[in-house]
């Protein structure tokens, strides 16, 4: 038990709260040299299933995890199922955090009443999740400070009367963390649009809402067009801005795959990660035994922070420059046949100077030339990219830059090429699908109002940074979170915090303990649900609920394991609940569509584009895959071609004397869920109030190695945030940048430091100064 160290820290300023556990020891820092993976992965599973007293639960749930039909999606990642049906596919990090779901601590009415919400406050977050699963639906008491448990009958009436009592439906807000199943996604926005909203915010938007916009406006089709197939064919990877090996640990078994038959790996981060080195496959028993390492890299390039869509238009440069001498550099046939604005995107190209490139990029002419080869020699290349090119200003521009690069030599729309976003939650590219969606389009919601029959807005919605605003400034007044974390997860710590406080209610649908449930309305709801492993018993029998990867995949999750609490209700369920007491005269059969939720795919096939003889083909051995129209080069864009973009280079090369900073996860955390204090493939112990820095940045400044730093970011509003005696970690890192751990760092993240292209917060790219601690 860990409350007294949690106690002890009632003194912190509560906008910075201690997010891991008390450290375990000093400080330390020790680059790491082994591969990625293998034994140290091993070594860190059965630690941990040790800790959470799961070993056997743990090791019999992983042993059905992404089996087909019978097993439960892992809830790790969105990365997709090997299609062999090879079912030994799983990681380090999933199995973690499937334990982490099926630990066999409990938070009852019990602890509720032993610890008010001013005490639990200042518990750190890890404390918090640590506790255990919630086993029954709670409200706040503000008499007494504490929750108190309520029946699911009076907390869905407290939902449903809060909202009925809204002079307005755009007065609540509905968000949601990726992990939500299709059902009830599908349920969730139905209620909303059925309400009479679409503030429908959701995790997505500080994710890859870049991504969606970027592949929409090029391409039509807001998604990747690849699939597992497609990289066990393509003759080159382009790895952009993803720390693979802690966060989509599966996709190292496909990149040692390429690197066997011969492939070219690039991986272009400002840090050299993990997976840009050495792995041990990790399901591989043989490689595991004897120690056998294979690449993951042949070429590893560091552009500064924000520099990547300068080398990408480098690239570009470069192959037109040769498609002078050489008419192969260019596939001028699929150009010709199937894109629109080449010759604006040429002109763009030789319009933009060699020094400016090699300025914005932060590398050299020759590095870029070394990517050219690559890319010119592949006939069939796949770029794949996750935050650290979404998360910035300019990220919408910088995808359209990948699209832009693979369509000047047709890789797109066959086999083994294309471009390839690394989702983050494991659903939630199928919760865009199934309709969370602030923007919907009109075609979406004529056909909703056919299916349903209801009468969705046509007015847009809120989307996460809008809601806080609205919710801050008390236009918004109901909040409902479909999982996730959103006072730690969302920008500006304490606005958020602020803007949740102001709320008349806040309702969390959750799975264990989190900040979310400390920093909440005048009135607070915590409603707890199954989680994915668990079986969802209902009226006509065991239900199963399906999910969409990274590669548009879609297929049935069944969790075989008892709930952790007899009182818990399936998602699907707390949905219809709280629709039927908000929406007494729904015609919507809430309760008929939870007895089977057969039922609710047999109206989602109705309403959703692609989802026709859902039930019958969501049971086929791996499901099936949702069409792609840009895969078929079929392009749903105004020139009904795959449009070149000609946006100019931004300029990001930081100011004198300030950093560019960008936070991001370490390999012991599972986004605001934190494991443990440890960074090991960054060689991190007992440390997460850390920036690694360049070396000669740390001299220029006068940091020695692991000092203390004061952090100061400059929003573009103007106004200032800082952290205080943060670790300065030397890292090979570029100059002039800089890389810390979100949550802790989300303080530094101004609420108007969104992008203007997708509204995302600019998480990887905050103006910072750093010095030493005062
Ligand atoms: N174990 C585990 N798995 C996870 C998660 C988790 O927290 N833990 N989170 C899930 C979620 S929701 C998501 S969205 C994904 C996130 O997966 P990632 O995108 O890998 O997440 P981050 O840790 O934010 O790491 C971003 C990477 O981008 C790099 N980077 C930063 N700035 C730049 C830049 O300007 N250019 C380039 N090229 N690279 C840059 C960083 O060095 C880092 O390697 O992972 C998912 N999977
Ligand atoms: N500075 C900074 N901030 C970031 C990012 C960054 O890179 N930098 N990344 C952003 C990104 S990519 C994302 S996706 C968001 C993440 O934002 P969220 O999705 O909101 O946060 P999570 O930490 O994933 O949510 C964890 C909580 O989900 C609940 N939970 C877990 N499983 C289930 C389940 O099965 N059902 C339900 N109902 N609840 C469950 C648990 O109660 C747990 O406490 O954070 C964003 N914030
Ligand atoms: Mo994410």
């Amino acid at each position: 038990m860990t409350t007294d160290r949690g106690k002890a820290r009632d003194q912190q300023d509560e906008v910075e709260p201690a997010v891991g556990p008390a450290p375990a020891g000093e400080p330390e820092f020790h680059p790491y040299h082994h591969p990625a993976a293998g034994w140290g992965a091993a070594k860190s599973v059965s630690g941990f299933l040790v800790r959470e007293g799961a070993v056997v639960d743990g090791s019999r749930a992983i042993m059905r995890m992404n089996h087909e039909r019978t097993g439960f999606d892992c809830p790790g990642c969105a990365w997709p199922d090997d299609t062999k049906g090879l079912h030994l596919d799983i990681c380090e990090n999933g199995i973690k955090h499937v334990t982490w779901e099926m630990t066999g601590k409990r938070v009852g009415r019990e602890f509720f009443a032993a610890h008010s919400v001013t005490e639990l406050s200042g518990w750190s977050d890890y404390d918090l999740e640590n506790q255990g699963r919630l086993t029954g639906p709670m409200v706040y008491d503000p008499a007494s400070d504490h929750y108190v448990p309520i029946s699911w009958k009076d907390a869905f009436e407290v939902v449903g009367a809060a909202l009925r009592g809204l002079d307005d439906p755009n007065q609540a807000s509905f968000y949601t963390s990726g992990r939500l199943g299709n059902e009830a996604t599908f349920l969730y926005q139905l209620m909303a649009r059925e309400l009479g909203t679409n503030n429908l915010p959701d995790c997505s938007n500080m994710c890859h809402e870049a991504s969606g916009r970027a592949l929409q406006a090029s391409l039509g089709t807001g998604k990747g067009t690849v699939d597992l197939k497609d990289w066990e064919s393509a003759d080159a990877l382009f790895i952009l801005g993803v720390n693979a090996a802690s966060n989509a640990p599966r996709m190292l078994t496909a990149l040692a795959e390429a690197h066997h038959r011969g492939a070219q790996i690039v991986h272009i981060n400002p840090i050299v990660e993990a997976a840009a080195t050495r792995t041990i496959v990790p399901h591989d028993f043989v490689d595991m035994a004897i120690l056998r390492t294979t690449r993951t890299s042949t070429l590893n390039l560091q552009p500064r922070i924000g520099g990547d869509m300068a080398l990408l238009r480098g690239m570009a440069k470069a192959v037109l420059e040769q498609s002078e001498t050489d008419p192969r550099a260019l596939d001028r046939e699929f150009i010709d046949r199937h894109t629109a604005y080449f010759d604006e995107y040429r002109a763009l190209c030789e319009a933009t100077p060699w020094e400016e490139i090699e300025t914005q990029s932060g590398l050299g002419r020759a590095d870029i030339l070394e990517a050219v080869r690559v890319y010119s020699e592949a006939d069939r290349t796949i770029v794949s990219w996750c935050l650290g090119l979404t998360q910035h200003e300019h990220g919408v521009d910088t995808v359209r830059e990948i699209v832009n690069l693979l369509l000047l030599r047709g890789n797109l729309g066959r086999e083994g090429a294309g471009p390839s976003p690394v989702r983050g939650h494991s659903n939630v590219q199928g919760n865009r699908t199934c309709g969370i969606d602030h923007r919907p389009s009109e075609e979406f919601l004529d056909r909703l109002a056919a299916a349903c029959s209801i009468e969705p807005p046509r007015a847009h919605g809120l989307d996460t940074v809008a809601t806080i605003r609205a919710m801050h400034r008390g236009d918004v007044k109901v909040f409902v979170g479909m999982g996730g974390n959103f006072a730690l997860a969302a920008p500006d710590t304490p606005y958020t915090y602020e803007a949740l406080r102001a709320c008349e209610l806040t309702v969390q649908v959750s799975t264990k303990l989190n900040r979310s449930h400390l920093v909440h309305g005048r009135r607070a709801l915590i409603l707890p649900c199954l989680g994915r492993t668990e079986k969802d018993h209902q009226r006509r029998g065991i239900q199963s609920t399906s999910v969409e990867d990274s590669m548009s995949m879609v297929h049935l999750s069944r969790g075989m394991k008892r709930p952790a609490s007899p009182h818990l209700l399936s998602e699907p369920a707390i949905v219809a609940g709280m629709a039927r007491a908000a929406l007494p005269d729904s015609r919507t059969p809430w309760a008929w569509y939870i007895e089977d939720y057969d039922r609710i795919r047999d109206t989602m096939a109705k309403a959703l584009d692609g989802f026709e003889d859902f039930n019958r083909r969501v049971r086929l051995p791996l499901g099936f895959r949702l069409r792609q129209p840009a895969r078929e080069l079929v392009f749903l864009t105004p020139s009904g071609r795959a449009e070149f973009s000609t946006a100019a280079l931004p300029d990001v090369v930081p100011a004198p004397g300030t950093l560019a900073l960008g936070t991001m996860r370490s390999h012991d955390q599972w986004n605001t869920t934190i494991y443990s204090d440890n960074d090991r493939y960054r060689g991190i112990k007992n440390l997460r109030t850390l920036v690694f820095m360049n070396r000669a940045d740390m001299r220029e400044r006068g940091i020695a190695d692991l000092a203390p730093v004061d952090v100061t970011s400059t929003a573009k509003d103007g106004s200032r945030r800082s952290v205080h005696g943060y670790l300065a970690i030397p890292y090979d890192i570029p100059r002039g940048c800089a890389a810390g751990y979100m949550p802790e760092l989300n303080v530094l993240c101004a609420l108007s430091d969104h992008s203007t292209q997708s509204d995302q917060p600019i998480m990887k790219h905050l103006r910072v100064t750093i010095d030493p601690a005062a």
